[in-house]
């Protein structure tokens, strides 16, 4: 099953944007070792796929799965607006075991319903493998309505949602109209509430440093323990506050950094931490024993 809590995993670069390959198995284990996270979502925002090419995104899916094996659940972003990339990309990951594809709405043009549908079974066709839609409506525009769900769910590959948005009501719909679809939610600072609504699991970028915390959160929530689980929410917010006050990649990688692990840098144009933002990073660090 692919129910639980998942990474988006971080990529590290130099910086010239070459990956560190080193590094990246470094976050790998972090994620498994030190983190106790249930799988890793690659190439999605927090591996900044939208800002790298066809090979490495390639290289990507190659060295996680040769570090991390059948340790954990692995899911491949594939989504592209070259849509035979997206192809080229599922079969890739799906030749090296993946578990699930996933792929954004397809964002930029305004996609047409017909335009989405077809984008999503052209490449469960081309894959044969399972697939979790990424809606993400605040960074693509694409809202997608519960009748539209209703229709991608009509391909039983497609098995579930990466839900990154805050409409809570939108949510329970889905949730009340597709009990065995998987959801697996994309805020982590909204984790409780999502736990709350009944979602199977997260992905989250902050799980790469914060997981432990991440997981007590969902399982106090899911008990019913809501104090207990709230408590360490508003905990871990105040770190999210400073991560997202900072930037969020950059800062995300300078906090592995400073635990000794090769994170590299963010890819321009995204800009690096200056030193006022690496001192922060440290207080953070020591502050919430990162
Ligand atoms: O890699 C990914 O696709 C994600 O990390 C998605 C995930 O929903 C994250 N969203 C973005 C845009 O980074 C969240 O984990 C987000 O960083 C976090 O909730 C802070 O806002």
């Amino acid at each position: 099953m692919m129910k639980g809590l998942y990474s988006a995993l971080l990529v590290p670069f130099d910086k010239e944007g070459n990956i560190l390959e080193s590094g990246l198995r470094q976050i790998v284990r972090q994620n498994i070792d030190v983190q106790g996270i249930d799988g890793l979502y690659i190439n999605g925002s927090s591996g900044e796929n939208f800002l790298i090419n066809t090979e490495q995104k390639k290289r990507v899916f190659e060295i996680v799965k040769d570090e991390a094996g059948d340790e954990i659940k692995l899911i491949a972003q594939v989504g592209a607006l070259d849509l035979n990339e997206s192809i080229e990309l599922g079969k890739f990951a799906t030749s090296l075991g993946y578990d699930a594809l996933s792929a954004v709405t397809p964002f930029y043009y305004p996609f047409s319903f017909e335009e989405i549908k077809y984008y999503y079974n052209a490449i469960i066709e081309a894959t044969g493998n399972d697939m979790i839609i990424y809606s993400i409506p605040a960074l693509t525009g694409v809202n997608l309505s519960i009748q539209q769900f209703e229709e991608l769910f009509e391909n039983e590959k497609v098995i579930g949602i990466k839900y990154t948005a805050a409409d809570f009501f939108l949510l329970e719909r889905i949730r009340k109209a597709f009990p065995d679809k998987l959801i697996l939610s994309g805020f982590d600072e909204m984790l409780i509430q999502a736990a709350i609504s009944g979602v199977d699991g997260a992905i989250g970028s902050t799980y790469n440093i914060n997981g432990q915390r991440a997981r007590k959160i969902f399982e106090l929530a899911k008990q019913g323990n809501i104090q207990e689980a709230y408590d360490i929410q508003h905990e871990t917010n105040d770190i999210i506050e400073q991560v997202l006050a900072l930037g969020i990649y950059p800062t995300l990688k300078a906090v592995l950094s400073a635990k000794g692990i090769e994170a590299g840098e963010v890819k321009r144009p995204l800009a690096p931490l200056d030193n006022e933002g690496l001192e922060k990073v440290k207080s953070l660090v020591s502050k919430y024993n990162l």
